[in-house]
């Protein structure tokens, strides 16, 4: 495949707070996942990120903390780049937007548009806090939206409804600085007069055209990037102020502004560039090949994003481009939804937020493990959710017991058989075939599916290379051939290496310090994704084997739970209401009143009970997770609450039909559901 040019960056983090799960699962972690595909695959990338240290949500932190804006700025955005690197984030630059080159780079940059009357110089009456002294807009003014009556709607946009908002479209205005009510005063800005827009980014975002010209494949956008960008523009974009009255950020770079500074959402956005052109004078670059019209031919500029920045990414930056006319626009704007965390939105206010510097303090070296689950719950398509249990459960059954009992079993076998030497494939069966033949198709899916930011699908692609290891050990068993067939086990153990190293191969893109650990034990360096590999020859030595994963225990869980609960004192601790369901869904049910007849534990599971339970019509079955809350002998003759009509499963080779309900507390007690009337089995429960 011929080799493709991108510069990729990640959405500027507010400094103004330390990042959290959402933050990483939503943005950082996609883009780096993207990056280091491109990398393997020779692909020429450019990976540019930074502070953002503008704008009310710094200011306002400051005066919250008594302490200046640069104060606040310096303590987060060292915060925030050291947990970039300690979770293994490889941006090129981490830059700043307090630095002299970013003010640099957006001066001229606002210059150059004002040069070419891309703004319009317009005096309108605007709200002003008379105690603070300070003109409103943006954070420093609340109200109530015009549009769906959400009364903590912000002077630029409604968090709600997602509307674009101006100052004086609020109603009952109220300062967030003061709390009280502010004057309209007279004050002049530079607007961007977006409505001049909408036809040619009606054609860019639907067509993929420019200037008469194909730019990108909106085929490849997500929907609710186009759908949200169409509602903007067919709702008719305004124009909106580009300047403000405040004394932190970039000054507006005319005679007549003195106590103005260009609009954050200006700013910020140019400090890709500001971020390139730091980079690029420190590597003896041209920032003009990363981002020029002219010197990026055919370069993809790809902008990972949360939802909540899709309007400033593919309209109003696209606009200050394409008005600066030196420019690439984005090929791609992979905008990803919102992570919750236990039932709850992650509030930086309410400190409901599992923080990134806090995990890397305590589990330092668990940092794939949480790679990996957040790119399992990725919010590419619609809001996910982060649990505590859902991540043990992720790392125990999928990371340790699938991923690493793979490799685990291929080292230790070759050691046990072959003294660690690679020992030489003989006759290959159809079967031996079949596997490699698999593992070429895993490769292609995987670069079809990065390529369409499906990040999420390609890690479940990785994770299927050590399935059809596992899989292929458990049919060949070679811990039994071994009695008679030294030919066969020695092709099967070679094969088992080379399916080893082609799981580190992708490994590399989603748990790269897991990956480069397998590749240790293979004594092999690692790979690129160019191209076949040549299979590690027969003769090849390999170290000892190590364990990837330790398992996550049920006390980690617990306090986890416990400290994000006690650091959120007025929160329940119970998880928020799930969504609204409708009666037909909840008839679809059929819930009765049972009781237990016999229980028992289940062989090696130290969780399940298999239990006996009669529900008034039949004696069914029901494997239950419950064996760390009831003995066999607590739970037998107790009445109980079943789900009849789940459909069956296997668990532990064990059929269970149905499912016990029972309540769990904050602390993750279980009690079952009893009838106050002494009912027996059988009543229907509705
Ligand atoms: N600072 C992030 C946010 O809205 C914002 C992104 C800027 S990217 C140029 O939370
Ligand atoms: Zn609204």
């Amino acid at each position: 495949m011929s080799k493709k040019a991108f510069t990729v960056t990640a959405a500027l983090p507010y400094a103004n707070g330390p990042l959290h799960l959402g933050h990483i699962a939503g943005v950082y972690l996609p883009a780096d996942i993207f990056v280091r595909f491109l990398r393997l695959r020779g692909d020429d990338v450019l990976f540019i990120c930074g502070s953002d240290e503008h704008g009310a949500a710094i200011t306002l932190r400051a005066k919250k903390e008594g302490i200046s804006p640069q104060e606040i700025v310096d303590k987060y955005h060292h915060l925030i780049k050291d947990s970039f690197e300690q979770f293994g984030i490889s941006f090129d630059i981490y830059h700043r937007t307090s630095s002299d080159l970013h003010h640099e780079v957006s001066s001229e940059f606002f210059k150059i548009l004002h040069e070419k009357k891309a703004f319009t110089q317009e005096t309108s009456m605007q709200y002003f806090d008379e105690s603070f002294q300070q003109f409103l807009a943006d954070r420093y003014i609340t109200g109530t939206c015009p549009k769906c009556q959400h009364d903590a709607a912000y002077g630029d946009q409604c968090e709600k409804c997602g509307s674009d908002l101006s100052p004086t479209d609020l109603m009952n205005p109220i300062s967030t600085l003061s709390g009280q009510t502010p004057v309209l005063k007279e004050t002049s800005h530079w607007y961007l007069p977006m409505n001049n827009h909408e036809d040619w980014l009606t054609n860019w975002i639907q067509q993929g055209i420019l200037n008469g010209e194909y730019q990108h494949n909106p085929g490849e956008w997500k929907n609710q990037v186009v759908g949200q960008c169409m509602s903007w523009i067919n709702a008719g974009l305004k124009p909106r102020a580009m300047t403000r009255d405040l004394d932190w950020g970039v000054p507006v770079p005319l005679p007549n502004a003195k106590g103005k500074v260009l609009y954050v959402w200006l700013d910020a956005p140019i400090g890709y560039i500001s971020a390139t052109q730091a980079w690029a004078a420190k590597n003896g670059k041209d920032w003009r090949s990363y981002w020029g019209k002219a010197e990026g031919t055919g370069r993809k500029l790809v902008h990972f994003i949360g939802k909540d920045n899709i309007v400033f990414h593919a309209i109003i930056f696209p606009i200050l481009l394409k008005a600066h006319g030196d420019l690439i626009l984005p090929d791609n704007v992979p905008a990803y939804e919102f992570l919750n965390l236990e039932g709850d939105k992650f509030s930086t206010s309410r400190n409901w937020a599992v923080w990134l510097h806090e995990y890397l303090a305590s589990y330092p070296n668990k940092i794939d493990e949480l790679k990996y689950v957040l790119t399992s719950i990725a919010p590419e398509s619609k809001d996910a959710e982060f649990t505590w249990a859902d991540f043990q459960q992720r790392v125990n059954a999928e990371l340790a017991d699938i991923l690493g009992n793979f490799v685990n079993r291929t080292i230790v076998l070759t050691h046990k058989y072959f003294e660690g030497t690679v020992p030489a494939a003989e006759q290959l069966h159809p079967v031996d075939k079949d596997v490699l033949e698999k593992l070429k198709s895993v490769e292609q899916r995987i670069s079809a599916l990065m390529y369409a930011y499906k990040i999420r699908e390609a890690q479940q692609e990785m994770m299927n290379i050590a399935r059809i290891g596992n899989k292929y050990l458990a049919d060949e068993e070679p811990w039994k051939k071994i009695k008679n067939d030294l030919d066969r086990v020695a092709t099967i153990l070679n094969i088992a290496i080379q399916i080893t190293r082609e799981l580190a191969r992708m490994a590399q893109l989603f748990i790269p310090d897991t990956a480069a650990k397998i590749y240790g034990m293979l004594g092999v360096s690692p790979d690129t994704l160019l191209g076949e590999v040549t299979p590690i020859p027969a003769g090849h030595t390999i170290n000892q084997p190590e364990i990837l994963f330790e398992k996550i225990m049920d006390e980690l869980v617990a306090k986890e739970k416990k400290k994000l609960i006690h650091a959120a004192p007025q929160q329940t601790p119970y998880p928020a209401m799930k969504e609204l369901i409708q009666f037909d869904d909840f008839t679809k049910m059929d819930i009765r009143l049972g009781k237990v007849l016999s229980a028992k534990k289940m062989e090696n599971a130290d969780k399940l009970l298999v239990l006996t339970v009669d529900t008034g019509i039949d004696e069914r079955t029901i494997v239950s997770g419950i064996a760390q809350h009831y003995s066999p002998e607590e739970i037998c003759g107790k009445s109980v609450v079943v789900l009849m009509n789940l459909a069956p499963r296997k668990i532990r080779g064990v059929e269970s039909n149905g499912m016990l309900l029972m309540a769990e507390n904050h602390e993750g007690t279980l009690s079952a559901l009893i009838s106050d009337r002494g009912f027996e089995a059988g009543p229907t429960i509705g």
